[in-house]
């Protein structure tokens, strides 16, 4: 009887191990990069009548505040432009402004889930001119809030007349 009891537990026992061996695997999650960790850009600030600011900046994407726009995210989510948060021109323009105590203003427009820089240094394009984003020389295809940065990026505020 207690042979039979025996082999019945080691039965028991290689049934287990089997099943647990056979188990599928659960599926673990890959983990996420962080594509908006902080990159150092060169920003430019051009005015009509001269440089305006020019320096490295820390930046990563981030909530931003304007007098005319209000708070809004401007981290390249922004209109899906991007799966996941990342540094950006307009996100690097506040930084640069906070760090060495200059203004900048900006409107919200929803249509385009971003805003557009109107004002920097108190300088503002009126009717006839507009402060032009570029990224390493080329006009950014988005607004400032979806374009993403990379490290080394050259970024430009030009205030451009049309
Ligand atoms: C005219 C125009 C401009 C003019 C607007 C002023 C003017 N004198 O009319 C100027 C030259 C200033 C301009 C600038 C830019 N523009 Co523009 N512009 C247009 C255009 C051709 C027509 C807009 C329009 O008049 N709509 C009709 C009126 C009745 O509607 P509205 O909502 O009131 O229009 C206003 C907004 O569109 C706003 N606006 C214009 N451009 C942009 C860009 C952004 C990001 C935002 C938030 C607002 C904005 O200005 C308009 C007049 O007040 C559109 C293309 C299109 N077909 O829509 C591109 C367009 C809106 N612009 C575009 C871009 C990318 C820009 C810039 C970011 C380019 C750059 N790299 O510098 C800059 C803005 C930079 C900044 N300072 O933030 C993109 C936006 C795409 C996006 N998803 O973000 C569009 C769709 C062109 C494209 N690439 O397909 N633009």
């Amino acid at each position: 009887m207690r042979q039979l009891l025996a082999r019945r537990s080691v039965i028991a026992t290689a049934a287990l191990g089997l099943a647990l061996a056979t188990a599928p695997a659960v599926a673990e999650a890959a983990p996420q990069p962080n594509t908006n960790a902080a990159v150092k850009v060169n920003l430019t600030v051009q005015g009509p009548n001269g440089l305006l600011f020019k320096g490295k900046i820390k930046t990563k994407g981030h909530d931003v505040t304007t007098t005319t726009g209000g708070t809004h995210k401007c981290d390249g989510t922004n209109g899906g432009a991007n799966p996941s948060k990342v540094p950006t021109p307009t996100a690097a323009l506040d930084d640069a402004a906070r760090l060495n105590y200059f203004s900048w203003d900006g409107t919200w427009y929803a249509s385009f889930d971003d805003f557009s820089v109107d004002t920097i240094k108190n300088v503002s394009g009126g009717g006839s001119a507009y402060w032009s984003i570029a990224v390493n020389g080329t006009p950014t295809p988005v607004g400032g809030c979806q374009f993403k940065l990379n490290a080394g990026d050259q970024v430009s505020f030009t205030w451009t007349s049309f």
